[in-house]
Protein backbone atom coordinates (compact mmCIF):
# COMPACT_ATOMS: atom_id res chain seq x y z
CA UNK A 1 0.00 0.00 0.00
CA UNK A 2 1.38 3.32 -0.50
CA UNK A 3 1.89 6.58 1.50
CA UNK A 4 -1.65 8.15 0.05
CA UNK A 5 -3.75 4.75 0.79
CA UNK A 6 -2.19 4.47 4.02
CA UNK A 7 -3.37 7.88 4.87
CA UNK A 8 -6.70 7.71 3.55
CA UNK A 9 -7.06 4.37 5.32
CA UNK A 10 -5.88 6.19 8.55
CA UNK A 11 -8.12 8.69 8.30
CA UNK A 12 -10.65 7.24 6.82
CA UNK A 13 -12.57 6.85 3.68
CA UNK A 14 -14.96 9.76 4.50
CA UNK A 15 -12.31 11.77 6.35
CA UNK A 16 -12.96 11.14 9.60
CA UNK A 17 -10.06 10.62 12.04
CA UNK A 18 -9.32 8.00 13.78
CA UNK A 19 -8.73 7.91 17.71
CA UNK A 20 -5.33 8.47 17.50
CA UNK A 21 -5.03 11.90 15.31
CA UNK A 22 -3.26 14.01 17.86
CA UNK A 23 -4.13 17.80 17.40
CA UNK A 24 -0.90 19.84 17.64
CA UNK A 25 -1.06 23.37 19.15
CA UNK A 26 0.29 26.56 17.96
CA UNK A 27 3.99 26.62 18.15
CA UNK A 28 4.97 29.65 20.48
CA UNK A 29 7.84 30.79 17.89
CA UNK A 30 8.66 33.83 16.66
CA UNK A 31 8.27 33.94 13.19
CA UNK A 32 11.51 35.65 12.44
CA UNK A 33 13.49 33.43 14.46
CA UNK A 34 15.27 30.58 13.52
CA UNK A 35 12.92 27.77 15.19
CA UNK A 36 15.97 26.39 17.10
CA UNK A 37 19.81 26.28 17.01
CA UNK A 38 20.47 22.96 15.18
CA UNK A 39 23.55 20.86 15.92
CA UNK A 40 25.22 22.35 12.64
CA UNK A 41 24.62 25.40 13.94
CA UNK A 42 26.70 25.08 16.92
CA UNK A 43 30.23 26.64 16.93
CA UNK A 44 32.79 23.93 15.68
CA UNK A 45 35.74 24.20 17.46
CA UNK A 46 35.83 20.82 19.03
CA UNK A 47 38.95 19.95 17.94
CA UNK A 48 39.59 16.09 16.62
CA UNK A 49 41.90 13.96 18.74
CA UNK A 50 44.30 13.33 15.88
CA UNK A 51 43.86 9.63 14.25
CA UNK A 52 46.60 7.69 13.74
CA UNK A 53 47.60 6.29 10.23
CA UNK A 54 48.78 3.01 10.72
CA UNK A 55 49.85 0.37 8.65
CA UNK A 56 50.01 1.49 5.39
CA UNK A 57 53.14 1.55 3.24
CA UNK A 58 52.21 4.99 1.56
CA UNK A 59 51.12 6.85 4.58
CA UNK A 60 49.90 10.38 4.14
CA UNK A 61 51.76 12.38 6.46
CA UNK A 62 49.65 12.72 9.63
CA UNK A 63 49.00 16.03 10.64
CA UNK A 64 46.65 17.41 13.35
CA UNK A 65 43.39 18.04 12.37
CA UNK A 66 42.74 21.43 11.26
CA UNK A 67 42.33 23.72 14.17
CA UNK A 68 42.07 27.45 13.50
CA UNK A 69 40.59 28.03 10.13
CA UNK A 70 38.04 26.58 9.69
CA UNK A 71 37.59 23.58 12.18
CA UNK A 72 36.46 19.83 11.99
CA UNK A 73 32.99 19.85 13.02
CA UNK A 74 32.06 17.90 15.78
CA UNK A 75 29.70 15.00 14.88
CA UNK A 76 26.05 16.28 14.74
CA UNK A 77 24.91 14.77 18.05
CA UNK A 78 21.20 14.40 16.98
CA UNK A 79 21.94 12.54 14.53
CA UNK A 80 23.52 9.31 16.97
CA UNK A 81 22.83 6.10 15.82
CA UNK A 82 20.58 7.11 12.87
CA UNK A 83 18.62 4.55 11.09
CA UNK A 84 21.50 2.97 9.08
CA UNK A 85 20.34 4.58 5.56
CA UNK A 86 17.72 4.45 2.93
CA UNK A 87 15.60 3.77 -0.16
CA UNK A 88 18.07 4.58 -2.55
CA UNK A 89 21.12 3.87 -0.53
CA UNK A 90 22.93 1.04 -2.13
CA UNK A 91 24.65 -1.89 -0.73
CA UNK A 92 22.60 -1.68 2.51
CA UNK A 93 20.31 -4.64 3.69
CA UNK A 94 17.19 -3.72 2.16
CA UNK A 95 15.07 -5.09 5.28
CA UNK A 96 17.04 -2.41 7.59
CA UNK A 97 16.13 0.20 4.89
CA UNK A 98 12.43 -0.79 5.34
CA UNK A 99 12.77 -0.49 9.19
CA UNK A 100 13.79 2.93 8.92
CA UNK A 101 12.02 6.10 9.94
CA UNK A 102 9.06 7.30 7.70
CA UNK A 103 9.42 4.21 5.27
CA UNK A 104 8.03 1.97 8.20
CA UNK A 105 5.16 4.24 9.41
CA UNK A 106 4.02 4.15 6.08
CA UNK A 107 4.49 0.58 5.30
CA UNK A 108 6.19 1.52 2.17
CA UNK A 109 8.24 -1.13 0.43
CA UNK A 110 6.32 -4.40 2.02
CA UNK A 111 5.42 -4.08 4.98
CA UNK A 112 2.01 -2.65 4.27
CA UNK A 113 -0.34 -2.59 7.69
CA UNK A 114 2.83 -2.49 10.15
CA UNK A 115 2.50 0.55 12.25
CA UNK A 116 6.03 1.91 14.42
CA UNK A 117 5.49 3.79 17.28
CA UNK A 118 7.62 6.29 17.89
CA UNK A 119 9.32 4.35 20.52
CA UNK A 120 10.19 1.59 18.22
CA UNK A 121 12.28 3.60 15.82
CA UNK A 122 16.50 2.93 15.69
CA UNK A 123 18.01 3.84 18.96
CA UNK A 124 19.20 7.82 19.23
CA UNK A 125 20.75 9.61 21.85
CA UNK A 126 19.28 10.72 25.24
CA UNK A 127 16.19 12.81 24.61
CA UNK A 128 17.25 16.36 24.81
CA UNK A 129 14.49 18.60 26.81
CA UNK A 130 11.65 19.41 24.57
CA UNK A 131 10.55 22.22 23.96
CA UNK A 132 7.02 23.83 23.75
CA UNK A 133 6.78 22.55 19.76
CA UNK A 134 8.21 19.27 20.25
CA UNK A 135 6.29 18.42 23.09
CA UNK A 136 3.07 18.74 21.14
CA UNK A 137 3.22 15.27 19.42
CA UNK A 138 3.58 13.90 23.06
CA UNK A 139 0.42 14.83 24.04
CA UNK A 140 -2.66 12.57 24.06
CA UNK A 141 -4.89 12.21 21.43
CA UNK A 142 -7.98 14.06 21.01
CA UNK A 143 -11.57 13.54 19.69
CA UNK A 144 -12.28 15.54 16.14
CA UNK A 145 -14.43 17.95 17.77
CA UNK A 146 -11.54 19.14 19.50
CA UNK A 147 -9.75 20.25 16.49
CA UNK A 148 -8.61 23.75 15.81
CA UNK A 149 -11.35 24.58 12.38
CA UNK A 150 -8.45 24.96 10.41
CA UNK A 151 -7.29 21.71 11.07
CA UNK A 152 -10.38 20.10 10.28
CA UNK A 153 -10.41 21.64 7.21
CA UNK A 154 -7.29 21.25 6.35
CA UNK A 155 -7.83 17.49 7.23
CA UNK A 156 -10.71 17.43 5.47
CA UNK A 157 -8.88 18.54 2.14
CA UNK A 158 -6.09 16.33 2.49
CA UNK A 159 -8.52 13.51 2.92
CA UNK A 160 -10.73 14.30 -0.46
CA UNK A 161 -7.93 14.91 -2.20
CA UNK A 162 -6.41 13.70 -5.80
CA UNK A 163 -3.46 11.20 -4.29
CA UNK A 164 -0.52 13.43 -5.80
CA UNK A 165 2.34 15.17 -3.56
CA UNK A 166 1.53 18.40 -5.80
CA UNK A 167 -2.48 18.68 -5.03
CA UNK A 168 -1.38 18.16 -1.36
CA UNK A 169 0.75 20.68 -1.23
CA UNK A 170 -1.34 23.15 -2.53
CA UNK A 171 -3.97 22.41 0.67
CA UNK A 172 -0.70 22.20 3.23
CA UNK A 173 -0.02 26.13 1.73
CA UNK A 174 -3.15 27.34 1.73
CA UNK A 175 -3.20 30.64 3.25
CA UNK A 176 0.57 30.13 3.79
CA UNK A 177 2.26 33.25 2.35
CA UNK A 178 5.44 33.14 4.06
CA UNK A 179 7.91 31.52 6.14
CA UNK A 180 6.50 31.31 9.46
CA UNK A 181 4.15 29.97 12.50
CA UNK A 182 1.47 29.22 9.76
CA UNK A 183 3.18 27.28 7.86
CA UNK A 184 5.10 25.18 10.51
CA UNK A 185 1.45 24.86 12.39
CA UNK A 186 0.48 23.23 9.36
CA UNK A 187 3.20 21.19 8.76
CA UNK A 188 3.03 20.06 12.47
CA UNK A 189 -0.09 19.05 11.90
CA UNK A 190 0.39 17.26 9.24
CA UNK A 191 3.17 15.28 10.61
CA UNK A 192 1.01 14.56 13.59
CA UNK A 193 -1.59 12.80 11.82
CA UNK A 194 0.52 10.83 9.49
CA UNK A 195 2.00 9.53 13.14
CA UNK A 196 5.34 10.70 12.41
CA UNK A 197 7.71 10.44 15.36
CA UNK A 198 7.69 13.85 16.92
CA UNK A 199 12.07 13.98 16.45
CA UNK A 200 11.83 13.47 13.18
CA UNK A 201 8.99 15.96 12.31
CA UNK A 202 10.72 18.62 14.17
CA UNK A 203 13.80 17.83 12.77
CA UNK A 204 12.47 18.26 9.52
CA UNK A 205 10.45 21.34 10.06
CA UNK A 206 13.54 22.71 11.96
CA UNK A 207 16.10 22.01 9.20
CA UNK A 208 13.71 23.25 6.98
CA UNK A 209 13.41 26.76 8.84
CA UNK A 210 17.21 27.01 8.61
CA UNK A 211 17.80 26.33 5.37
CA UNK A 212 15.10 28.94 4.68
CA UNK A 213 17.03 31.80 6.67
CA UNK A 214 20.40 30.42 5.03
CA UNK A 215 19.27 30.87 1.45
CA UNK A 216 17.09 34.52 2.51
CA UNK A 217 14.13 32.63 1.29
CA UNK A 218 10.65 34.17 2.53
CA UNK A 219 8.01 33.99 0.21
CA UNK A 220 6.12 30.77 -0.33
CA UNK A 221 6.53 31.34 -4.32
CA UNK A 222 10.75 30.71 -2.92
CA UNK A 223 10.28 27.67 -1.58
CA UNK A 224 7.31 26.03 -2.12
CA UNK A 225 9.55 24.09 -4.70
CA UNK A 226 11.99 23.18 -2.22
CA UNK A 227 9.26 21.97 0.31
CA UNK A 228 7.71 19.60 -2.48
CA UNK A 229 11.28 18.34 -3.10
CA UNK A 230 12.42 17.44 0.95
CA UNK A 231 8.61 16.25 1.47
CA UNK A 232 8.84 13.75 -1.65
CA UNK A 233 12.47 12.50 -0.13
CA UNK A 234 11.52 12.55 3.24
CA UNK A 235 8.10 10.28 2.72
CA UNK A 236 9.43 8.37 0.00
CA UNK A 237 7.62 9.88 -2.53
CA UNK A 238 10.03 10.68 -5.29
CA UNK A 239 8.68 7.39 -7.17
CA UNK A 240 5.13 8.65 -7.15
CA UNK A 241 3.69 9.79 -10.73
CA UNK A 242 3.02 12.93 -10.05
CA UNK A 243 6.61 13.51 -8.85
CA UNK A 244 8.48 11.94 -11.59
CA UNK A 245 6.40 14.21 -13.89
CA UNK A 246 7.47 17.09 -11.79
CA UNK A 247 11.04 15.93 -12.48
CA UNK A 248 10.22 15.29 -16.08
CA UNK A 249 9.30 18.55 -16.88
CA UNK A 250 12.34 19.57 -15.21
CA UNK A 251 15.04 17.71 -17.28
CA UNK A 252 13.05 18.69 -20.30
CA UNK A 253 12.84 22.21 -19.57
CA UNK A 254 16.66 21.81 -18.57
CA UNK A 255 17.63 20.04 -22.28
CA UNK A 256 15.32 22.66 -24.11
CA UNK A 257 18.50 24.00 -25.99
CA UNK A 258 19.70 20.32 -26.70
CA UNK A 259 16.21 19.94 -28.01
CA UNK A 260 16.42 22.50 -30.29
CA UNK A 261 19.62 21.65 -31.71
CA UNK A 262 18.73 17.44 -32.11
CA UNK A 263 15.23 17.24 -32.26
CA UNK A 264 14.14 19.99 -34.34
CA UNK A 265 16.54 19.88 -36.81
CA UNK A 266 15.44 15.78 -36.92
CA UNK A 267 11.72 17.25 -37.47
CA UNK A 268 12.99 19.25 -40.17
CA UNK A 269 14.85 16.62 -41.49
CA UNK A 270 11.58 14.12 -41.71
CA UNK A 271 9.44 16.42 -43.08
CA UNK A 272 11.67 17.49 -45.60
CA UNK A 273 12.76 13.93 -46.84
CA UNK A 274 10.35 11.15 -48.33
CA UNK A 275 13.28 8.15 -48.16
CA UNK A 276 15.72 7.17 -45.61
CA UNK A 277 18.44 6.99 -48.19
CA UNK A 278 22.24 7.88 -48.21
CA UNK A 279 21.80 11.57 -48.22
CA UNK A 280 19.20 11.13 -45.23
CA UNK A 281 21.39 9.31 -43.19
CA UNK A 282 24.67 11.79 -43.94
CA UNK A 283 22.29 14.44 -42.84
CA UNK A 284 21.29 12.70 -39.46
CA UNK A 285 24.73 12.43 -38.95
CA UNK A 286 25.42 15.56 -39.21
CA UNK A 287 22.58 16.85 -36.88
CA UNK A 288 23.77 14.12 -33.96
CA UNK A 289 27.38 15.53 -34.35
CA UNK A 290 26.19 19.44 -34.07
CA UNK A 291 24.54 18.23 -30.74
CA UNK A 292 27.92 16.74 -29.45
CA UNK A 293 27.13 13.00 -29.81
CA UNK A 294 30.53 12.23 -31.06
CA UNK A 295 31.21 10.86 -34.44
CA UNK A 296 31.64 7.10 -32.88
CA UNK A 297 28.26 7.44 -31.21
CA UNK A 298 27.03 8.84 -34.15
CA UNK A 299 28.33 6.30 -35.95
CA UNK A 300 26.95 3.15 -33.90
CA UNK A 301 23.13 4.96 -33.56
CA UNK A 302 22.92 4.95 -37.25
CA UNK A 303 24.30 1.28 -37.65
CA UNK A 304 21.45 0.28 -34.95
CA UNK A 305 18.88 1.99 -36.63
CA UNK A 306 19.09 1.33 -40.08
CA UNK A 307 17.92 -2.17 -39.82
CA UNK A 308 15.41 -1.44 -37.36
CA UNK A 309 13.88 1.52 -39.60
CA UNK A 310 14.28 -1.39 -42.50
CA UNK A 311 12.00 -3.86 -40.56
CA UNK A 312 9.43 -1.60 -39.78
CA UNK A 313 5.80 -1.88 -40.44
CA UNK A 314 5.76 1.78 -41.16
CA UNK A 315 8.56 3.94 -42.43
CA UNK A 316 6.48 7.46 -41.42
CA UNK A 317 8.28 10.15 -39.27
CA UNK A 318 6.57 9.32 -35.68
CA UNK A 319 7.65 5.83 -36.49
CA UNK A 320 11.42 6.66 -37.02
CA UNK A 321 10.88 9.33 -33.66
CA UNK A 322 9.83 6.15 -31.41
CA UNK A 323 12.64 4.03 -33.27
CA UNK A 324 15.28 6.67 -32.12
CA UNK A 325 14.14 7.40 -28.90
CA UNK A 326 14.00 3.16 -28.11
CA UNK A 327 17.58 3.14 -29.29
CA UNK A 328 18.46 6.44 -27.23
CA UNK A 329 17.08 5.07 -24.00
CA UNK A 330 19.05 1.56 -24.38
CA UNK A 331 21.86 2.98 -24.13
CA UNK A 332 22.22 3.98 -20.78
CA UNK A 333 22.55 1.48 -18.14
CA UNK A 334 21.53 1.58 -14.57
CA UNK A 335 24.22 2.57 -11.67
CA UNK A 336 25.73 -0.83 -9.65
CA UNK A 337 24.78 -1.24 -6.34
CA UNK A 338 27.60 -1.67 -4.57
CA UNK A 339 28.18 -4.01 -1.71
CA UNK A 340 29.09 -2.27 1.25
CA UNK A 341 30.73 -5.14 3.77
CA UNK A 342 30.64 -2.37 6.46
CA UNK A 343 29.77 1.18 7.27
CA UNK A 344 29.90 3.94 5.93
CA UNK A 345 29.41 4.21 2.36
CA UNK A 346 32.55 6.19 0.99
CA UNK A 347 32.10 7.86 -2.84
CA UNK A 348 34.91 9.76 -4.12
CA UNK A 349 34.51 12.87 -6.36
CA UNK A 350 36.54 13.34 -9.27
CA UNK A 351 36.95 15.60 -12.11
CA UNK A 352 38.29 18.66 -13.81
CA UNK A 353 38.35 22.44 -12.49
CA UNK A 354 34.68 23.58 -12.33
CA UNK A 355 33.12 20.72 -13.50
CA UNK A 356 30.75 20.69 -10.35
CA UNK A 357 32.01 18.24 -7.39
CA UNK A 358 31.69 20.35 -4.65
CA UNK A 359 28.04 21.61 -5.60
CA UNK A 360 27.09 17.95 -6.34
CA UNK A 361 28.15 16.66 -3.36
CA UNK A 362 25.98 19.22 -0.91
CA UNK A 363 23.05 18.08 -3.77
CA UNK A 364 24.00 14.37 -2.79
CA UNK A 365 24.63 14.88 0.65
CA UNK A 366 20.75 16.96 0.90
CA UNK A 367 19.09 14.11 -0.63
CA UNK A 368 20.81 12.04 1.58
CA UNK A 369 20.63 13.76 4.94
CA UNK A 370 16.76 13.87 3.62
CA UNK A 371 16.53 10.37 3.14
CA UNK A 372 17.60 9.73 6.90
CA UNK A 373 21.41 8.91 6.53
CA UNK A 374 24.20 10.74 8.42
CA UNK A 375 26.47 12.30 6.02
CA UNK A 376 29.86 13.15 6.73
CA UNK A 377 31.41 15.13 3.97
CA UNK A 378 35.43 15.11 4.29
CA UNK A 379 37.51 18.28 2.46
CA UNK A 380 40.17 16.56 -0.25
CA UNK A 381 40.84 19.32 -1.84
CA UNK A 382 43.56 20.60 0.08
CA UNK A 383 45.23 22.96 -2.82
CA UNK A 384 42.59 25.91 -4.03
CA UNK A 385 42.36 28.91 -1.50
CA UNK A 386 39.02 29.20 0.28
CA UNK A 387 37.99 25.41 -1.52
CA UNK A 388 38.22 24.43 2.50
CA UNK A 389 36.07 27.18 3.28
CA UNK A 390 33.18 26.67 0.42
CA UNK A 391 32.65 22.70 1.69
CA UNK A 392 31.99 23.85 5.11
CA UNK A 393 29.91 26.46 4.08
CA UNK A 394 27.50 23.41 2.15
CA UNK A 395 27.86 21.52 4.83
CA UNK A 396 26.53 23.61 7.15
CA UNK A 397 23.78 24.12 4.76
CA UNK A 398 22.81 21.29 4.00
CA UNK A 399 23.47 19.68 8.11
CA UNK A 400 26.26 17.60 7.07
CA UNK A 401 29.12 16.86 9.74
CA UNK A 402 32.24 18.32 7.90
CA UNK A 403 36.63 16.56 8.32
CA UNK A 404 39.39 19.06 7.62
CA UNK A 405 42.62 19.38 7.49
CA UNK A 406 44.86 22.35 7.32
CA UNK A 407 44.93 24.01 3.41
CA UNK A 408 47.92 22.08 1.93
CA UNK A 409 47.62 18.69 3.93
CA UNK A 410 47.88 15.63 1.83
CA UNK A 411 44.19 14.68 0.17
CA UNK A 412 44.85 10.90 0.92
CA UNK A 413 45.38 11.91 4.28
CA UNK A 414 42.31 14.04 4.56
CA UNK A 415 40.61 11.23 3.20
CA UNK A 416 42.12 8.27 5.09
CA UNK A 417 41.38 10.53 8.60
CA UNK A 418 37.58 11.44 7.30
CA UNK A 419 36.81 7.67 7.12
CA UNK A 420 38.42 7.04 10.21
CA UNK A 421 36.44 9.75 11.85
CA UNK A 422 33.35 8.49 9.99
CA UNK A 423 33.48 4.58 11.39
CA UNK A 424 34.43 6.17 15.31
CA UNK A 425 31.10 8.61 15.18
CA UNK A 426 28.56 6.47 12.90
CA UNK A 427 28.44 8.21 9.68
CA UNK A 428 26.07 6.08 7.30
CA UNK A 429 27.88 7.90 4.31
CA UNK A 430 30.92 9.78 3.41
CA UNK A 431 31.46 12.20 0.64
CA UNK A 432 35.25 12.69 -0.14
CA UNK A 433 35.68 16.04 -2.57
CA UNK A 434 38.63 16.47 -4.41
CA UNK A 435 40.77 19.22 -5.93
CA UNK A 436 39.79 19.85 -9.76
CA UNK A 437 42.96 18.43 -11.96
CA UNK A 438 43.23 17.90 -15.27
CA UNK A 439 42.74 14.52 -16.61
CA UNK A 440 46.19 14.91 -18.32
CA UNK A 441 48.46 16.26 -15.28
CA UNK A 442 49.93 12.83 -14.62
CA UNK A 443 51.26 13.86 -10.96
CA UNK A 444 47.45 14.96 -9.80
CA UNK A 445 46.39 11.81 -11.41
CA UNK A 446 48.94 9.63 -9.25
CA UNK A 447 47.68 11.49 -6.52
CA UNK A 448 44.03 10.14 -7.27
CA UNK A 449 45.66 6.60 -7.65
CA UNK A 450 47.20 6.88 -4.02
CA UNK A 451 43.59 8.34 -2.21
CA UNK A 452 42.10 5.26 -3.88
CA UNK A 453 44.80 2.73 -2.23
CA UNK A 454 44.66 5.04 0.66
CA UNK A 455 40.80 5.03 1.56
CA UNK A 456 40.49 0.97 0.64
CA UNK A 457 43.43 0.08 3.27
CA UNK A 458 40.96 2.28 5.89
CA UNK A 459 37.77 0.43 4.60
CA UNK A 460 36.70 -2.92 3.17
CA UNK A 461 35.95 -2.03 -0.32
CA UNK A 462 36.45 2.23 -0.36
CA UNK A 463 35.74 4.28 -1.99
CA UNK A 464 32.60 2.30 -2.98
CA UNK A 465 31.92 4.57 -5.67
CA UNK A 466 34.08 6.92 -7.29
CA UNK A 467 31.53 9.35 -9.26
CA UNK A 468 33.33 11.10 -11.84
CA UNK A 469 31.62 14.76 -12.48
CA UNK A 470 31.61 16.18 -15.66
CA UNK A 471 30.36 19.59 -17.22
CA UNK A 472 28.27 19.16 -19.83
CA UNK A 473 29.13 22.45 -21.57
CA UNK A 474 32.67 21.03 -22.33
CA UNK A 475 31.15 18.96 -24.96
CA UNK A 476 33.72 16.36 -26.28
CA UNK A 477 36.63 16.83 -23.91
CA UNK A 478 34.75 14.87 -21.70
CA UNK A 479 35.09 11.77 -23.79
CA UNK A 480 39.24 12.48 -22.74
CA UNK A 481 38.03 13.19 -19.24
CA UNK A 482 36.68 9.27 -18.80
CA UNK A 483 39.02 7.90 -20.67
CA UNK A 484 41.93 9.53 -18.45
CA UNK A 485 40.17 9.38 -14.68
CA UNK A 486 39.11 6.03 -15.27
CA UNK A 487 42.85 5.05 -15.53
CA UNK A 488 43.35 6.51 -12.44
CA UNK A 489 40.68 5.74 -10.09
CA UNK A 490 37.80 2.95 -11.43
CA UNK A 491 34.75 5.11 -12.15
CA UNK A 492 31.54 3.98 -11.37
CA UNK A 493 29.12 6.77 -11.89
CA UNK A 494 29.32 9.68 -13.85
CA UNK A 495 27.12 12.51 -13.01
CA UNK A 496 26.66 15.32 -15.73
CA UNK A 497 26.12 18.85 -14.61
CA UNK A 498 25.28 21.51 -16.19
CA UNK A 499 22.29 20.40 -18.21
CA UNK A 500 20.76 23.26 -17.94
CA UNK A 501 21.45 25.54 -20.61
CA UNK A 502 23.52 23.83 -23.00
CA UNK A 503 23.32 22.65 -26.56
CA UNK A 504 25.55 19.90 -26.21
CA UNK A 505 23.55 17.30 -24.33
CA UNK A 506 24.10 14.99 -26.81
CA UNK A 507 27.27 14.12 -24.56
CA UNK A 508 25.41 12.15 -22.56
CA UNK A 509 24.97 9.60 -25.62
CA UNK A 510 28.40 9.42 -26.26
CA UNK A 511 29.34 8.71 -22.92
CA UNK A 512 26.91 5.99 -22.44
CA UNK A 513 27.75 4.23 -25.32
CA UNK A 514 31.67 4.51 -25.33
CA UNK A 515 32.37 3.90 -21.94
CA UNK A 516 29.58 1.48 -20.71
CA UNK A 517 29.57 3.85 -17.50
CA UNK A 518 25.95 4.73 -16.16
CA UNK A 519 24.94 8.02 -15.80
CA UNK A 520 23.71 8.44 -11.78
CA UNK A 521 22.19 11.73 -12.25
CA UNK A 522 22.14 14.69 -14.01
CA UNK A 523 22.71 18.91 -12.64
CA UNK A 524 19.99 21.15 -13.99
CA UNK A 525 21.02 24.44 -12.25
CA UNK A 526 22.65 25.33 -9.35
CA UNK A 527 19.97 24.81 -6.41
CA UNK A 528 19.87 22.01 -4.39
CA UNK A 529 16.81 20.46 -5.84
CA UNK A 530 18.67 20.54 -9.25
CA UNK A 531 20.39 17.48 -9.13
CA UNK A 532 17.90 14.55 -10.64
CA UNK A 533 18.03 11.03 -10.71
CA UNK A 534 18.48 9.82 -14.66
CA UNK A 535 16.98 8.03 -16.12
CA UNK A 536 17.52 7.20 -20.30
CA UNK A 537 13.78 6.59 -20.86
CA UNK A 538 12.82 9.90 -19.82
CA UNK A 539 15.92 11.44 -21.64
CA UNK A 540 14.64 9.96 -24.57
CA UNK A 541 10.82 10.99 -23.94
CA UNK A 542 12.48 14.58 -22.96
CA UNK A 543 13.99 15.07 -26.43
CA UNK A 544 11.17 13.59 -28.77
CA UNK A 545 8.13 13.83 -27.05
N1 LIG B 1 23.82 25.93 -14.09
C1 LIG B 1 24.42 25.01 -13.34
N2 LIG B 1 25.51 25.36 -12.62
C2 LIG B 1 26.11 24.40 -11.88
C3 LIG B 1 25.67 23.06 -11.86
N3 LIG B 1 26.50 22.36 -11.05
C4 LIG B 1 27.43 23.22 -10.59
N4 LIG B 1 27.20 24.46 -11.09
C5 LIG B 1 28.00 25.68 -10.86
O1 LIG B 1 29.31 25.49 -11.35
C6 LIG B 1 30.24 26.23 -10.59
C7 LIG B 1 31.41 25.34 -10.17
O2 LIG B 1 30.92 24.38 -9.26
P1 LIG B 1 31.84 23.71 -8.14
O3 LIG B 1 30.97 22.73 -7.45
O4 LIG B 1 32.55 24.71 -7.34
O5 LIG B 1 32.87 22.94 -9.07
P2 LIG B 1 34.14 22.07 -8.61
O6 LIG B 1 34.23 20.94 -9.57
O7 LIG B 1 34.07 21.74 -7.19
O8 LIG B 1 35.30 23.12 -8.89
P3 LIG B 1 36.82 23.09 -8.32
O9 LIG B 1 36.70 22.90 -6.85
O10 LIG B 1 37.34 24.42 -8.70
O11 LIG B 1 37.50 21.99 -9.02
C8 LIG B 1 29.47 26.80 -9.42
O12 LIG B 1 29.16 28.14 -9.70
C9 LIG B 1 28.19 25.98 -9.40
O13 LIG B 1 27.09 26.68 -8.88
C10 LIG B 1 24.50 22.72 -12.67
O14 LIG B 1 24.04 21.58 -12.76
N5 LIG B 1 23.93 23.74 -13.38
MG1 LIG C 1 35.38 22.02 -5.62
Amino acid sequence: MGFFSRIKKLWGADGEPRDEAISPQAPEQASDQPLEQTPEQAPTQTPLAAPTIPEIEEEPEAQPPHADSPPPAPPEPEHEAQPAARADAPGVDTEARKESGWRRLFGLGGKTEEKAPAAESAPREEPRPAPAAEMLFQEKPVARDELAPWQKSLQQALGEAEPKLSTWMVHILDGVTRRGDVLWERLRFLFAQLEVPAEEAQDFIRRFDKWLLDMEYDHVDEFRSELQYRMALALELEDEEDERNRLFLKLSAGLGKTREQLTMRIDQLLSMTGKYDDAFWEELEEILLMADVGVNATQELSKRLRPKLRQAAERDAATFKTLMKEELASVFIEPKTPKIPQLPEVVLMIGVNGAGKTTTIAKLAHRAQMQGRKVLVAAGDTFRAAAIEQLQVWSKRVGAGFYAKAHGSDPAAVAFEAVEYAMREGYDLVFVDTAGRLQTKHNLMEELKKINRVLGKKLEGAPHRTILVLDSTTGQNALSQVKLFSQASPVDEIVLTKLDGTAKGGIIVAIALEFKIPISFVGLGEKMEDLRPFSGQEFASALFD
